[in-house]
This record gives C-alpha cells, structure tokens and sequence, in this order.
C-alpha cells in the first residue's frame, strides 16, 4: 500500500506545499458511490435463496435436463422467507430466478423450462412474483440471480442467439415485478450443449439493466456496482478499499493472482467505485440438502462471518436455501434467530452516547459532537491545521469495550489509510486497535477492557478524513 502509507501521504503533502490533513484536497475527484450504491452499502446485510430443481434433485448443478414435474414446494411461503430475513435484520433478499440448469422460477414466455409446466400450483404458480411481493410487503429490497450459464437452452453456445434470449428474459424479470435492488450475475461459463461456448455480450446485458431499473445495483467479479469479495467463504480482505483498478478484473470469471488481490483489498488508488459483496451458505452446499441440515453453521461461526463482511467495509450475502416444502428450514431458522440475538448483545450498548467529547482541534469539536450523536449525514472532520487530528469521547461511567466501531462518511469517497483507537484506562492512554483504512463500517474485535473513554486518532489519509461513526460495545462477552 505505497500508495496511501504515512510517509508516502506526508511527502506528498508537502510536495503541494502544505502539512498533513492541510485541507489539500485530495479527496475531490477520488471516486465516490452513486445514490443506488450507497442505498446498498448502508442495506449491510442481503439472504440469499438457492431454489430450483436442485432442491429436489439432491443437486448443486443441474444438468439442464431435469423434467419441470420434480419442482413441487407444496407448503411454498415466500413471507416466511421474507419475515425471518427481516426478523434477523436484513435489507434485501437475492433469488437464484433461474440457476445454471436453465428452470425458470417465473413462467418465462421464453421457454418451457419453468414453474408453468411444473405440477406446483397446477403450472398457474409464479415465485418470482411471490418473492417480490414478499419482499415488498415485509420492507426488503427484492435481488434476482440470473444465471447466464445455461445448461438446458438449445441456443446456449450460438453467441448471438442465445444473448437475445438471455436479454430477452433479463427484460421478463426487470419489467414485471416492480423495483429490482440487485441483479446478481455469477461468471459461469460452461459449454453448451452443442460443444460451443458461448461468448456472453457483458456490455449489453449492463445497458439492459440501466435501462429498465436504473436504481438496481449489478453485481459479479467485474460489477460494475457491487464487486464479488473473490471467495465463497464470506470473509473480505483486511484492508478492504471500495475503490478498484477496472481493468485489473475485465469480466466476470478472470482469474490470477492481481484479480484476487483486487477483488479482496480494492485498491486505494482505483478509478472506480465498486465495493465488496460477501456471499457464503448458511449450509455446506448452495441449495438445500436433508443430509445438510445437521451441518448448519453454528452462531459463533455466523457471527464471526458478520465481523469479516460487513465488520470490514463489504455487505454480506448469506445463503439460507428453501427448503422442498419451499420454506426455510427449522434449523436455518433457529440459527438465523441465534445469530440477530448474539448480535444484539454484543452491539448492545454504545458506551461513547452520551460521552464528553473533544477533539483536537476547536474548530472541529462541533463536528465531533454531531458524530458521536450518529447524526445521520453528519461526520467529524479536522481543520486542515490539524497535524495530528483525534477525537476523544469521555464516557459518563466506566464501560466494557469488546468491539470498536469506525466509519466514514462514504457518500464523500474513503479516505482514511491508517488510524489507531486508545483506551483511558486507569488514567493513561493504551493502544487497543489500529488499522488501515475504514470505509462504511470497521468493526475490530478485541479481548474486553474497561475503559473510562477511547480515543480514536487518525493517522493518514487521502484527504481531510470525514468520520461519521465512532462507537464502542461489549462486543463477544456481553454487557
Ligand atoms: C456460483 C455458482 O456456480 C454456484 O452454484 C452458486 O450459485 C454460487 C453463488 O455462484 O457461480
């Protein structure tokens, strides 16, 4: 991280004639979110539902020729899906509308392949439209998977073609549904039926997707909204920038070792604004399994993916697959309840509301106050007099920190490139965490000190910091 370290920051300070956080502002014309990122960086938390003829094929990939009669979730209730998504605290909800094996949850006009030629609900069932109006009536932004992998479509492999099909169905589902939040694309690219590949037409299904929901955010390896984090295990990269070189990951599916570096950390000096996406299943496959059901993450497991997505500036997207009966299983449910409790305790308790706060510098004590009070919108941010810029809050009583929270006021870019958080305990100051750079959300866990205020000073920066968030909780051992 040349690019953004102390030293690299203070010479070129200097180089523009002007100390550190000297108001230079370098912050102007670095990338920021668009209105409909921002939505979704502040959403954190999105369910995933793998459903489809896996379910009940025992299968994670279909082969595309599974007869339309195996799909028949008798007890279908997508408010159940909705409700415990919103119970357990998450925005938004992603539905595999179609997987690679080409079923179509929707009665697609475009193809035989789907609920209408299935037994459920006599071929008349829709889940596509019961997942939207779900999602609409318990508050959740509704996400579609569209996969562009097809493994039943004749045309798959005809390049042309098939694009026109598959922009024809993207059409289907960004028009008949209402707002669409999330067009999630996966980079599969098998071969098709007839031995060709297929040579998707990326620039194309983007403009699609502008043009019929311009609010969504599309999601894949190369966005170009929302990046994937470059693993399935939930975890993002520590730093985690939301800015990324573009022409480091060109297309979904590209692979070496630069594309996993940018895809985990970003890049502090990118172009472009695309942060990272979490996914990871409940469960060891995507799609629902009997044999899977004693295998559920446990709550300390879930809880700590929490920590690593959202805890390091990415929203995390949480597979909890429906299950035959095409609701979500008991034990999903148990965990997923588990987890919002376990959550709840250890963010319990801000011991920084309410506390005195001074900063470094006068002029920025104002700002100061309004951060720690969580007004939204509004962050501390130093003069450009300000060497050494920090902000401490003195708490009314003595409190347990486990967890230290930071943020920036992203709407204005990510800036901040090292900070450190102290502790007054026993009348001194002692270091409890440092890092490098904060973006939405930094959590940082450590073992629990009783403190009687925290202190958080920033070290560098690309531009005055603007920090909206500075929190303390119990964190893992409670209050
Ligand atoms: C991948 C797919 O191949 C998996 O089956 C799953 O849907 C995962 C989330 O994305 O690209």
């Amino acid at each position: 991280m040349s690019t953004c370290d102390r030293r690299a920051f203070l010479s070129a300070c200097a180089a523009a004639g002007a100390g550190l956080l000297a108001g230079v502002p370098l912050g102007n014309g670095r990338p920021r979110p668009t209105p409909a990122q921002l939505r979704y960086q502040r959403r954190e938390r999105a369910l995933f539902l793998h459903f489809g003829v896996n379910t009940f094929t025992d299968r994670e990939w279909g082969t595309g020729d599974e007869r339309p009669s195996v799909f028949n979730p008798k007890a279908l209730d997508a408010r159940q899906w909705a409700r415990c998504a919103r119970a357990a605290g998450f925005g938004s909800m992603v539905l595999t509308a179609k997987h690679h094996d080409g079923f179509c949850l929707w009665p697609s006009a475009l193809t035989d392949h789907s609920v209408r030629t299935s037994p459920w609900r006599g071929g008349a069932g829709d889940v596509v439209r019961d997942f939207t109006d779900a999602c609409r009536a318990e508050g959740l932004g509704a996400g579609v998977y569209l996969s562009p992998w097809d493994r039943h479509e004749p045309s798959y492999g005809d390049s042309p073609r098939y694009n026109d099909f598959y922009v024809a169905q993207l059409t289907e589902l960004l028009t008949r549904y209402g707002p669409i939040v999330e067009v999630w694309f996966d980079g599969a690219n098998g071969e098709g039926p007839n031995g060709k590949r297929q040579t998707y037409d990326w620039d194309r299904f983007h403009r699609t997707v502008r043009r019929l929901q311009p609010d969504a955010v599309m999601f894949s390896d190369a966005g170009p909204d929302v990046r994937w984090i470059g693993n399935e295990h939930g975890m993002a990269g520590d730093p985690n920038w939301a800015m990324v070189d573009p022409d480091i990951v060109p297309f979904p599916g590209a692979t070496g070792p630069a594309v996993e570096r940018m895809l985990q950390h970003g890049d502090p000096a990118g172009t472009v604004w695309r942060p990272g996406e979490a996914d990871v299943s409940i469960r060891p496959g995507w799609f629902w399994h009997a044999a899977e059901s004693a295998k559920v993450k446990g709550v300390d497991e879930l809880a700590d993916l929490f920590f690593v997505s959202v805890g390091r500036n990415a929203n995390l997207l949480l597979n909890v697959p429906p299950n035959q009966a095409g609701l979500l299983d008991d034990v999903d449910v148990a965990r997923l309840t588990a987890l919002s409790a376990a959550l709840a305790s250890q963010f319990s308790e801000n011991a920084t509301a309410g506390a005195r706060v001074s900063a470094s510098s006068e002029t920025s004590s104002h700002s100061a106050r309004a951060m720690i009070d969580g007004e939204r919108d509004t962050w501390w941010s130093p003069s450009g007099r300000d060497l050494s810029p920090s902000v401490v809050a003195r708490f009314r009583r003595p409190a347990r920190i486990g967890v230290v929270e930071v943020g920036e006021a992203i709407q204005n870019g990510q800036r901040v490139s090292a900070y450190g958080v102290d502790a007054l305990v026993g009348g001194a100051w002692r270091t409890i965490s440092t890092g490098t750079t904060i973006g939405h959300r930094k959590l940082d866990r450590l073992s629990q000190v009783t403190a009687d205020g925290v202190r958080l000073r920033i070290i560098s920066s690309m531009g005055a910091p603007q920090i909206a968030t500075l929190a303390v909780w119990p964190g893992p051992g409670g209050p």
